[in-house]
């Protein structure tokens, strides 16, 4: 039998709490602003990737959920990418498994492009994967801005706890940085805030309508409101959530990720054509965080929404069984959010 090399790994989901959402420099996968997420736990929500390398693999390939997706042996694909940048590292690296070809098996455990971040923990899971295959020396910096030219998102998957990715790296000394370059740090890893509990409420699994990689280049292209915000608000922002999340600092918190929420779909809707990832019950969720806050006299729960109708809530510890309550009333005894399978709980995580 010839040689080969086979592993598995997991990774967690991000949910941006500062959006990300248009990309300066198409080619290299760069953003038009920086962005700042919360890693979730994958006890829910993860992907699972397995590769095994051969010598004898004529092609890379991938299969998605079961799904064969041509894409990973068609040149120039984002895929594909990410194989031959993985590949690049393994021959400057002396690797003699360098020019092996790699068959991979993916799945997600919960809806993939329902707007729940399946490319970010995708695209980390394969540039991890394939790293640990080929027996890669580099770290995960490294890794993350491999993960960000598959999907922008996936390049904060490589880290727990806190996570930004700046907008920068304005002056690369050399292709090799301009590849690598632009990547996610951590802010502060998942034990930094006990306090902090994470809701995801499953809206619609239904693959969205417009994908986020077309999406963010038509707002690009048409939407006054998001050059105004990339330039004037989220720089800003950036640094309060910084601060926000060092002194963890809830009420600061809260409002910054819902007030970036709704300004990242303020700019969706000023698309030109516009763009609608919330729905009815997406909007009525918004409504009772706002309302349950009130109740509870202080700010208690944040609600974000990325590309799709979905919502993640982020919300005080001792102020989970009462938001709990608060959904189950605003749905009974309409038939709106099911009991079972339909709400996610976790910590910030991994
Ligand atoms: C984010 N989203 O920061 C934002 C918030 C959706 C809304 O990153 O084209 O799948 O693959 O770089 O990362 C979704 O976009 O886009 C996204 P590509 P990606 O999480």
């Amino acid at each position: 039998m010839s040689e080969s090399a086979s592993v598995t790994c997991t990774a967690p989901v991000n949910i941006a709490i500062i959006k990300y959402w248009g990309k300066r420099d198409v080619e290299r996968n760069l953003p038009t602003n920086g962005s700042i997420s919360v890693t979730l736990s994958q006890k829910a929500l993860r992907t699972t990737t397995s590769v095994h390398l051969s010598p004898e693999h004529p092609a890379d390939r991938l299969w998605l959920n079961g799904k064969e997706d041509a894409n990973a042996s068609r040149a120039g694909t984002r895929l594909a990418k990410v194989f031959d940048l993985i590949r690049r590292l393994a021959r400057q690296e002396g690797n003699p498994r360098a020019e092996w070809h790699a068959h991979v098996a993916s799945h997600n455990s919960f809806p993939t492009a329902a707007g729940l971040a399946s490319s970010a923990s995708g695209f980390a899971c394969l540039a991890f994967s394939l790293a640990k295959a080929y027996g890669l020396q580099a770290g995960n910096d490294v890794l993350s801005g491999i993960a960000r030219q598959g999907s922008g998102s996936a390049c904060r998957s490589l880290f727990g706890g806190y996570v930004a990715w700046e907008h920068g790296y304005e002056e690369a000394a050399s292709p090799e940085d301009e590849d690598f370059g632009s990547h996610a740090v951590q802010l502060a890893d998942e034990g930094h805030w006990p306090e902090m509990a994470i809701f995801v409420h499953i809206v619609s699994a239904e693959k969205k309508t417009v994908s986020s990689t077309s999406g963010m280049q038509t707002t690009v292209r048409t939407s006054p409101l998001h050059t105004y915000r990339a330039a004037h608000v989220v720089p800003a922002r950036m640094e309060a959530m910084r601060q926000a999340i060092a002194a963890r600092d809830f009420d600061a918190f809260a409002k910054l990720t819902m007030e970036d929420s709704n300004q990242f779909h303020a700019t969706c809707l000023d698309t030109y054509p516009p763009i609608f990832y919330l729905n009815d019950t997406s909007r009525d969720l918004i409504q009772l965080v706002h309302r349950f806050n009130e109740q509870q006299g202080a700010i208690m729960a944040a609600y974000t929404y990325d590309a799709g109708p979905n919502a993640v809530v982020y919300i005080k510890r001792e102020a989970c069984r009462a938001w709990l309550d608060a959904v189950a009333a605003l749905y009974r005894p309409a038939n709106g959010l099911r009991a079972n399978g339909d709400a996610w709980f976790s910590d910030a995580h991994d």
